[in-house]
């Protein structure tokens, strides 16, 4: 498998990011993390792999803008390049020892994402795809699951919590969802429920309420197993709304019209 340049970039600042939560999240399992607590240890972690990608980035890229996570955003002098950086996606499954976590970074160009790479430290799972390119788990070439009926789909989701997110409207996508599905399944990264799905693991994947670096490198990967992505009303504003529907081309039309279903009387 040949990477291009610009995505061998991409892939080495999230190999060294990786390495940094890695050892991170061994000090979380271990649990001899700060006095401080936890927390604001798991928030210094993710400081530490932005700043990470970010000088890996703008050393081989200087003149390309960065959207990340942790930072301000840095406007370029290249108008039309834009990194869109989440050094650790999955913060609450890392800050509870639970090994479903990644960095996940996009390469955009003229408002369109044309390479992105996700990664696992924990499982050493490296997700990368460039447009034209194709999608790669490590050096295997990824295909969207080829069910056709939600009966046998196993469909992953973001379930709103604590503060966050309209949990009446979830409840009603759910209630839908989970009569017509073979399972539902809820990950905590949306960056890897989408490397999910690109991987054939999730047939399909829905969640709103995220931001554009949760979601900016699966889009592409999804796309180049040959699945489909669009934002949760079936549009093409997936970054500008913060809500996707992923899945093959049956189980994304499937999952589109059952998660819109009225209340029913
Ligand atoms: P995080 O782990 O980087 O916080 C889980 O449902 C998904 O929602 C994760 O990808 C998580 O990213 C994201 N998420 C959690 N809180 C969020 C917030 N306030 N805004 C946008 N996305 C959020
Ligand atoms: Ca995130």
């Amino acid at each position: 498998m040949a990477r291009s340049a610009l995505l061998n970039v991409m892939v080495q600042a999230a190999l060294k990011a990786g390495k940094s939560l890695s050892r991170d999240f061994g000090e979380v399992q271990n649990l001899q993390v700060s006095l401080k607590g936890p927390g604001d240890f798991v928030s210094q972690a993710d400081r530490k792999a932005e700043k990470i990608i970010q000088d890996e980035l703008m050393k081989s890229r200087p003149t390309y803008g960065f959207l990340g996570e942790e930072s301000e955003e840095i406007k370029g002098t290249d108008g039309a390049h834009r990194w869109i950086v989440d050094p650790l996606d999955g913060t609450t499954n890392f800050l509870h020892g639970i090994p479903i976590f990644g960095v996940s970074i996009a390469l955009e160009r003229n408002n369109e994402i044309v390479a992105g790479v996700i990664y696992n430290p924990a499982m050493d799972e490296l997700y990368t795809a460039e447009r034209g390119g194709g999608a790669f788990l490590n050096d295997r070439r990824l295909r969207v699951a080829s069910r056709r009926v939600l009966s046998d789909a196993v469909i992953g989701c973001g379930v709103p919590h604590l503060g966050r997110g309209n949990h009446g409207k979830f409840l009603l996508e759910l209630r839908h969802v989970m009569g017509e599905v073979a399972g539902v399944r809820r990950f905590g990264s949306a960056a890897l429920d989408l490397a999910y799905v690109a991987a054939g693991r999730l047939d399909g994947y829905w969640e709103n309420d995220l931001s554009a670096w949760d979601i900016a490198a699966g889009i592409i990967l999804v796309r180049e197993a040959g699945g489909y992505v669009s934002d949760f009303n079936g549009g093409t504003s997936i970054l500008e709304t913060g809500t996707v529907l992923a899945g093959n081309e049956h189980i994304h039309k499937a999952l589109l019209e059952v998660s819109h279903r009225p209340l029913p009387r």
